[in-house]
């Protein structure tokens, strides 16, 4: 721990600042931020620095204190494996349940949680027209812990769903990679060895996620393209991340 981080842990607990206390413009901060196209409609919007590293810290701490985190067990391909990350599901009232892996999490309230709200008005703010009502936590506890290749490609999200995703703690590096098409392109159908010569492969990308900063998925990220956290060989200290969407009632 640096000792910005032990002045800024002192001074933030035990509770951290409210919206009318935030010492900076969302709507400003947002314009930092670079867009990314993925092409066919699919696009990455960045902002490496969206929140203030102080502000961030202070929510880092909340949330790693007073989040109920678990670490379930999920059904992949028939196997039974323990989630490789802790995670909480904060949703709207009245919406429909999410599953993943034969896994259905608890909804908590957004009320139960304040700073949450705080992330979310200022995440709000930020993307004009967005209406996130539902957040997946992950807490990944060293670099052993990870998210593996999936899209959140379900159908109570839409066909093509707008995704936040904000970073606190540790830096981790969050990657793309474009689905196996089904229809072959002239492009698709050149040969991968051949394509991978090249400087920069289109089909892979990737983002570093530092502390405050904020990426979103658009368009047709979900249907197209993969993402994933992988697991890293340095040891790394926990990263607080917070996946907002929107669930159709
Ligand atoms: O931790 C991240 O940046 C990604 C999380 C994620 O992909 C998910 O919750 O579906």
């Amino acid at each position: 721990m640096n000792i910005l981080r032990q002045k800024l842990t002192a001074s933030a607990d035990p509770e951290p600042s409210t919206s009318n206390s935030l010492e900076f413009d969302p709507r400003e901060s947002v314009r930092k931020g670079k867009s990314f196209d993925l092409g066919h409609g699919s696009e990455v919007f960045h902002v490496p620095r969206f929140f203030p590293a102080d502000q961030s810290w202070a929510w880092f701490d909340y949330l790693n204190k007073h989040v109920p985190w678990s670490r379930p067990t999920l059904r992949i391909f028939g196997r039974r494996l323990v989630q490789p990350r802790d995670s909480c599901y904060i949703a709207a009232e009245g919406l429909p349940a999410i599953s993943y892996n034969g896994h259905t999490p608890h909804a908590y309230s957004w009320d139960d949680f304040p700073p949450l709200k705080d992330i979310l008005d200022a995440v709000h703010k930020a993307l004009p027209g967005s209406r996130f009502n539902s957040l997946v936590l992950n807490r990944y506890d060293g670099n052993n812990d990870y998210v593996s290749w999936h899209s959140d490609d379900e159908v109570l999200y839409g066909p093509t769903p707008e995704i936040a995703s904000v970073t606190f703690g540790c830096e981790r590096e969050f990657l793309l990679k474009k689905k196996p098409s089904k229809m072959s392109s002239a492009s698709d159908a050149e040969p991968k060895s051949k394509r991978l010569r090249k400087s920069h492969d289109p089909d892979q990308h990737s983002f570093m996620l530092k502390h405050g900063s904020l990426l979103v998925m658009r368009g047709y990220t979900q249907q197209d393209w993969l993402h994933s956290v992988p697991k890293r060989a340095k040891p790394m200290s926990i990263r607080i991340n917070l996946t907002f969407r929107c669930v159709l009632p």
